[in-house]
């Protein structure tokens, strides 16, 4: 459950992060790198470093990110359609969605340097988790 402190420090820390566009590039990089078994969902993907394709994607995850920030009341609505893609289309093992929100943190660390308390750590992880589970709810 996101407190109403947590939902400030994430807006707050969302409203520095520069870059944004990079940012979702770069988490799938370290994904595909660190967890080489996610590339197995890109195979129609050129997933080498400066692709195109990886910095539209990321950029594509940073809006819905950024659509979950504004909606953190009612993720479940905000991402019904994400929700729907991920189960009934892509059919992404949710395990997935947690490696994912993993390299996400580290890009969050590395640009947000000294902004990125133990607690707005803490925001995050409490963020992607109810993204994550929102993804993985038509699952059953
Ligand atoms: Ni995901 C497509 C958001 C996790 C595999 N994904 C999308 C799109 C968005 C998105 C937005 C584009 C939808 C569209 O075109 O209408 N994905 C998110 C978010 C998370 C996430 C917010 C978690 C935080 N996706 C994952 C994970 C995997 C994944 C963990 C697999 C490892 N996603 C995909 C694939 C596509 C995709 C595959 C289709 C890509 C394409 O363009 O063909």
């Amino acid at each position: 459950m996101l407190t109403a402190e947590d939902q400030s420090l994430i807006q707050q820390s969302w409203e520095k992060l520069k870059g944004k566009d990079d940012a979702g590039a770069e988490a799938l990089e370290r994904m595909f790198m660190t967890y080489p078994q996610t590339k197995t969902y890109f195979p129609h993907f050129d997933i080498q470093h400066g692709s195109e394709q990886v910095r539209n994607h990321g950029k594509k995850v940073v809006d819905a990110l950024g659509k979950a920030i504004k909606n953190m009341g009612n993720l479940s609505q905000a991402l019904a359609e994400l929700s729907n893609l991920h189960a009934y289309n892509l059919r992404v093992d949710p395990v997935n969605f947690k490696l994912l929100a993993q390299c996400f943190q580290v890009v969050l660390a590395v640009h947000l340097g000294k902004d990125y308390k133990p607690e707005v750590h803490a925001a995050y992880d409490k963020l992607l988790s109810a993204v994550a589970a929102v993804l993985a709810e038509k699952y059953r």
